[in-house]
């Protein structure tokens, strides 16, 4: 096709540092929440670290960067997001010392980054809240959360600040609503904890999110600072009046973190939303003043849409989807039940777009599946993962509508682009990558890596600025 993608699009992959670094004890790296999630899922909190956890080890990032940031390299990558490990820099979260062995890390990734011009995109919090912070302080429920968060981003805001210029403030942050403990470190049981609570931890969040954004630019006015959530357009189960206030009152949940971070002020619509469920939040004149400061970008993860109703008869929660919603009968399904829709993704641009008309950025999107290694033509292992291509391909297409129709897109950047530990299940057999890792669940594996069909077929589309899509 003739590309619409514009010069400088931004193609990439994403990771996070907890979900691939390993390494989870050295170098003076603390405990962080995702190193007490057992496999299978979110489990309770607990001490230590959950001894058959993937994401301890990872797939050794930590020691292996280099080999790894070659074959992005050799992709074309034009920029790379992943997180910095907020243990690695303040082990338990509280101290006012930063722990000069973490940022020396990082700034070693980033000078290799520099090497082959690949632009940094750093996410500050993908769920990777101190342990201690979630166990001492119950995580985002408490204010006190604002000055930890503020202490750290200014540590690597000024440390790094001529070598990263793209930034996001937390990862998918409306997550917190349905993963407290994973997203906003928050040690309560989901089923004791208030809703006044969860919404006060939203807010602390909001409010550490801008004040991250306030002080970036006050450090470099170069920064692009970024908001990051789930997007999830949500289609109404039947054209019924009923249905399309069920979709608005679910479509509120999840827009209301990017309106505050774009307008600066909590909607109309969450005001009533607290004063009809009994929900008192504590909102001082000075956090609202913080709110002001907005973000330059909405970046967001796609990976499926939702399908809601009013009527409870045909509500059948976690159905649909990893978030809930109702099964769409028009869409297949990932092995996970994740629901594939590629046109959903031009919706929820052109929404988004239509919104808040600031530049948009795909920071995630990508299909987890289990691949099978076979030895290729040229007598090297690799995956003939089609299905993978055909996903991204589809989705990619979507995108190019969305341009088409004038959405503003800064970059696309594939999630998982080397295989690494699920976020939901902590375990290595959902894998996302263009780069097979030898890891498995049982702790098994060389750790080598090797490159599967879709590496070829993502080397062209860069190559080509989207147009052999
Ligand atoms: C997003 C997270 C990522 C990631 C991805 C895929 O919600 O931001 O960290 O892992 O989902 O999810 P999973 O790993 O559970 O397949």
């Amino acid at each position: 096709m003739q590309t619409v993608f514009p010069k400088g699009f931004l193609w990439g992959g994403a990771t996070a540092a907890n979900q691939y670094e390993g390494a989870y004890n050295v170098d003076g790296k603390g405990l962080s929440v995702q190193d007490v999630t057992p496999q299978g899922g979110f489990g309770p909190i607990t001490d230590g670290p959950t001894p058959d956890n993937m994401k301890l080890e990872g797939i050794d990032f930590y020691h292996r960067y280099k080999e790894d940031i070659a074959l992005f390299a050799e992709m074309g990558f034009k920029t790379y997001r992943t997180s910095i490990a907020w243990t690695r820099i303040f082990p338990n979260g509280d101290e006012t010392e930063p722990n000069e062995a973490g940022l020396q890390f990082y700034d070693d990734l980033f000078d290799e980054l520099a090497k082959y011009g690949i632009e940094p995109l750093i996410t500050l919090s993908h769920y990777e809240t101190p342990l201690h912070l979630a166990r001492e302080y119950d995580g985002w429920v408490n204010r006190k959360m604002i000055g930890f968060y503020e202490n750290y981003v200014r540590t690597v805001f000024t440390r790094y600040k001529d070598k990263v210029k793209y930034w996001l403030t937390f990862n998918e942050i409306n997550s917190i609503i349905h993963a407290p403990f994973m997203s906003g470190g928050i040690a309560t049981p989901p089923d004791q904890l208030s809703k006044s609570d969860l919404y006060q931890a939203c807010h602390h969040e909001l409010v550490a999110s801008a004040l991250a954004t306030k002080i970036g630019h006050e450090i470099n006015p170069d920064f692009k600072i970024g908001c990051m959530v789930i997007a999830m357009p949500t289609y109404p189960l039947t054209s019924h009046p009923d249905d399309i206030i069920a979709v608005m009152e679910a479509d509120r949940q999840n827009f209301f973190f990017s309106d505050v971070h774009v307008r600066g002020a909590y909607p109309g619509y969450m005001k009533r939303y607290f004063r009809e469920h009994g929900i008192e939040l504590n909102i001082t004149p000075e956090d609202e003043e913080i709110l002001k400061n907005t973000v330059d970008f909405v970046s967001f993860s796609y990976y499926m849409s939702s399908t809601e109703t009013a009527d409870p008869t045909k509500r059948a929660a976690g159905e649909g989807n990893i978030l809930g919603g109702i099964h769409n009968p028009y869409l297949e399904a990932s092995e996970w039940g994740w629901q594939i829709d590629p046109k959903g993704l031009r919706v929820i641009l052109n929404t988004f777009w239509d919104r808040y008309q600031k530049p948009l950025f795909i920071v995630e999107n990508g299909l987890g599946a289990v691949d099978q290694l076979v030895t290729g033509e040229d007598g090297q292992p690799t995956v003939n993962d089609d299905y993978r291509i055909n996903y991204l391909n589809d989705h990619l297409v979507q995108v190019a509508e969305a341009i088409a129709d004038g959405v503003d897109l800064m970059g696309y950047t594939t999630w998982g682009c080397i295989d690494l530990v699920s976020a939901s299940t902590a375990e290595l057999k959902k894998r996302y990558g263009f780069i097979y890792v030898d890891r498995h669940d049982d702790g098994s594996g060389t750790l080598n890596r090797y490159k599967k069909k879709s590496f070829n077929w993502y080397k062209e589309v860069i190559a080509t600025n989207g147009a052999s899509l």
